[in-house]
């Protein structure tokens, strides 16, 4: 430890009285963090060569930055996450209000097909099918030592956000160090070398955006550029960085479009970037002067300052979860070698790294204030991106948030929030034009002019759950925060997704339940329907729907607001469609028993009940619980990178931590290792294949699930621990109801000690594998009937329909101890394992 903030004392250029080290120091004795041994690290002793997947990736939630770590030229590929094809647009297709009866019609009378091709005619966007997250470009640093060099090695340090590439060339030891400032807004790139007058290259810029112009000047670079059009939107976003030079000693000049240092001593280098992007509607700012600003004020500090500053920005976030699940020799070796071999070796300690690499990626990619992490985060260099990069919102968005609450991240979900709001604007002129009702919805994607319309085709784009599932995400922060400003705030949003619900809903003729007609479960068709997914009342529909009523009126109850729409809800939600358990035994993905058990279609959709929903529980519901194990059996385990993430999930949710970790396994593999998908990149980003972010931020929620629960009543410690972390500890995750889990520690499958924060007060109700005695005066009583807390109520889920094929299998769980603690608001609670029996 001493070791490490020794070295950051040098980075810094400090003396060792330094104020803030030693702070950094006592803070790390207090929390008692000595026992995180191994640095929270990737590295590598090679460069990223051209492979965009091996470079590193930086990010301060509007400036992205991948460093690719090579010797003789240096490349950092960049983002600025306001930069998109297209301009304002939305993409309704008017034609479909006339069209909604028959299409309706037909669905009920089972001719899909023919529902699914007026769908594609009438429903579909026959304008912009979503706009595309765009490259800056890379910044080429071209050395002039030569080739051959060794003692190379590049990190990305997560415990400050920082990248740093070394290696030894003719004798010469030089250093690149690289962060996206935080508090600057700037990308800054030091370099320095063991003797002085080493520094020798020439910079230029290159990009796969069309429309760029570069020129060099006396003190750098300067970049123009436009976006491009696409799918007949004209591209409008204008984009402008400067690439500024601090030069110590030697010479610099402009040559044609590049920057040449000779014989200096140290560089800086300070790129600047902004665009003309306001909101999803605005494109009047002035990227040039944005830009200037940024630059001047950074240009005018200190190296070391901007540094100082960054990391303690990041570290207030990053330093509030340690995870420890032991260490072994493994642990020192290079990132891209342990992911070769973590399936069939011993190293533990590389899921903690992932673990945090996770949250670390969420700090750089979301950041209030800004835009919410695309499909690949803030990190796209392609000009046409997989999916657009952008936002799908039938499961890899919301996976994408995931984590925020319960890995203590809940300021990064703000960028989110902001975007439920602006698509409760645009989704209520969909609500209006296409499906002819109130309140708002959003098909399923969006992008950073918040569309709505449906896209894609009829077999992908006709869900209409954007509202619904995204809300949840509105209902989550006020459990975790209990925040009843934001709550208030945000209200709204959540009526208006009801409303749409609440209007748009039809009774299904045979049961006359209400339904979404026409619905979907996400890519996925019924057999027996002609290959169409189109279909009436989806077990994910009524899902969704179920949870956007009830959280509505829990939270109308709350504000103490709408009593008449409340009734509305409550009797809407009594008629919706139950669950069903199909003939073998699984879940049913549609109202009918349509599902074959040998599809490992990657979407599982009716599972949402299961994960993130609470509406399928061991405990509430054994009998659906025990219907969603067979579904989950039955679609296998290996899969596209965030299905297997949701898979950690869900086996977590079915208190099978052995499963859960075959999937961390499957997960932690190179990409191509599994036949079927999956695997991670060298740089530990996930892959679908391709990239797509999902999957980091799905293993972090799912490993986190696996350590901690709160959503069923209790905080369950450890209900999903894998044989294989005999021993370990984590600290600072968040619970629902305000309560934080300071430290909790477990041995052999047993909690050894939990301390838990109430920062609301009320009952903590506590349940564990074994039994726990508290310390000192504080009382704890067996836990018995329902959890007077009430952000711990669960609403009910309705009885499941269950085919008289299916056969009864429900198993008995393990015994638990469970206790209650009536806490205080700011009272701090220290339990032991009892190792008696
Ligand atoms: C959904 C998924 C795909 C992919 C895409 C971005 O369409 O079915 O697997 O993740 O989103």
């Amino acid at each position: 430890m001493w070791h490490y903030y020794s070295n950051i004392n040098k980075k810094l250029e400090m003396n060792k009285k330094n104020l803030y080290v030693l702070l950094l120091i006592m803070l790390c004795n207090v929390t008692g963090y000595a026992q995180q041994s191994t640095r929270m690290q990737l590295w590598y002793d090679h460069p990223s060569g051209e492979v965009w997947e091996n470079a590193l990736p930086l990010g301060n939630g509007r400036l992205g930055a991948m460093v690719y770590g090579n010797v003789d030229t240096e490349r950092i590929a960049l983002n600025e996450a306001t930069l998109w094809s297209g301009s304002p647009n939305q993409n309704n297709n008017l034609k479909a209000l006339s069209a909604l009866p028959e299409i309706r019609k037909l669905i009920f009378e089972g001719q899909y097909k023919k529902a699914e091709n007026l769908a594609n005619e009438a429903i579909i966007s026959k304008k912009s099918q979503g706009q595309m997250f765009e490259p800056v470009g890379d910044l080429k640093i071209a050395f002039d030592g030569g080739t051959a060099y060794n003692e190379y090695k590049r990190t990305l340090d997560l415990d400050s956000a920082l990248s740093t590439t070394t290696y030894v060339q003719n004798d010469v030891q030089f250093k690149r160090e690289v962060f996206t400032s935080f508090t600057d807004q700037v990308v800054v790139i030091h370099l320095t070398a063991s003797r002085p007058g080493k520094l020798s290259f020439t910079s230029f810029f290159t990009s796969v955006e069309p429309q760029i112009d570069v020129k060099a000047y006396k003190e750098g670079l300067m970049i123009h550029g436009k976006s491009i059009d696409h799918e007949g939107v004209e591209g409008a976003v204008t984009f402008n960085s400067n690439v500024r030079f601090k030069v110590d000693g030697g010479d610099s000049y402009a040559a044609d479009s590049s920057f040449v240092v000779k014989k200096a001593n140290e560089v800086t280098i300070f790129v600047s970037i902004a665009t003309n992007f306001n909101n999803y509607h605005d494109l009047s700012g002035n990227p040039e002067k944005r830009v200037a600003a940024y630059m001047d004020n950074a240009f005018a500090k200190t190296y070391s300052s901007l540094l100082k500053a960054h990391v303690a920005y990041y570290q207030k976030y990053f330093n509030r979860v340690h995870i420890n699940l032991g260490t072994t020799a493994a642990a020192h070796l290079p990132t891209d070698q342990r992911l070769k071999s973590f399936a069939t070796g011993n190293d533990p300690q590389l899921v903690a790294l992932y673990y945090q690499f996770g949250r670390y990626l969420l700090i750089s990619a979301s950041q209030p204030g800004g835009q919410p992490a695309t499909l690949q985060g803030l990190w796209n260099n392609k000009l046409f991106p997989p999916w657009d990069s952008k936002y799908t919102i039938n499961i890899n968005t919301e996976m994408n948030y995931w984590p925020a609450e319960k890995a203590n991240l809940s300021e990064m979900g703000q960028p989110l929030f902001a975007m439920i709001k602006d698509l409760s604007v645009m989704g209520a002129q969909t609500a209006k034009q296409m499906y002819g009702v109130r309140g708002w919805m959003a098909h399923h994607n969006t992008d950073i002019w918040r569309s709505t319309g449906a896209v894609d085709g009829a077999f992908w784009g006709l869900w209409s759950n954007g509202g619904g599932w995204l809300s949840r995400h509105l209902w989550e922060h006020y459990l975790y925060t209990g925040d009843k400003a934001f709550l208030e705030m945000n209200y709204p949003l959540m009526k208006g997704a009801a409303l749409f619900y609440a209007d748009v809903l039809v009774e299904d003729p045979v049961n006359h339940w209400l339904v979404l007609c026409p619905d979907m479960s996400p890519e996925n068709a019924p057999k027996d329907h002609e290959g169409a997914s189109i279909t009436a009342g989806s077990t994910m529909s009524n899902q969704i729907v179920f949870d956007i009523f009830s959280q509505t009126i829990k939270a109308a109850r709350l504000l103490n607001r709408d009593r008449k729409f409340i009734d509305t809800l409550e009797n809407l939600r009594r008629r919706l469609p139950p669950m069903h358990i199909g003939q073998y035994g699984q879940l049913q993905e549609w109202l009918e028993d349509l599902d074959n058990p040998t599809d490992h279609h990657r979407h599982i959709s009716h599972l949402y009940g299961l994960f993130p929903s609470n509406q399928i529980s061991p405990y509430r519901t054994p009998r659906l619980f025990d219907a969603a194990k067979r579904t989950l059996i039955q679609r296998g385990d290996i899969s596209t990178g965030w299905s297997m993430a949701w898979k950690i999930n869900w086996w977590a949710r079915m208190l099978d931590g052995n499963h859960a970790y075959m999937l961390i396994q499957n997960q932690l593999s190179p990409v191509g290792t599994n036949a079927g998908g999956g695997g991670s990149y060298n740089n530990l980003f996930d892959a679908h294949p391709p990239f797509q972010i999902d999957g980091n931020f799905g293993c972090v929620s799912g490993i986190t699930e696996m350590l901690m629960q709160s959503q069923d009543g209790t905080v369950n410690l450890i209900p999903a621990l894998p044989d294989r972390w005999t021993k370990g500890r984590i600290s600072g995750l968040q619970a629902i109801g305000g309560f934080e889990i300071m430290d909790l520690k477990w041995k052999e499958g047993r909690v050894t000690e939990v301390v838990v924060k109430s920062t609301l007060g009320g009952n903590l109700r506590l349940r564990s594998p074994n039994n726990l005695k508290a310390e000192g005066d504080v009382r704890i009583r067996k836990a018995v009937g329902e959890n007077p807390n009430p952000f711990y109520q669960n609403v009910g889920t309705p009885k499941p329909v269950i085919s008289p094929k299916a056969t009864d299998v429900v198993k008995s769980l393990k015994p638990t101890f469970e206790c209650d603690i009536q806490t205080r608001k700011g009272g701090v609670y220290r339990l032991y394992g009892d190792s008696r029996p």
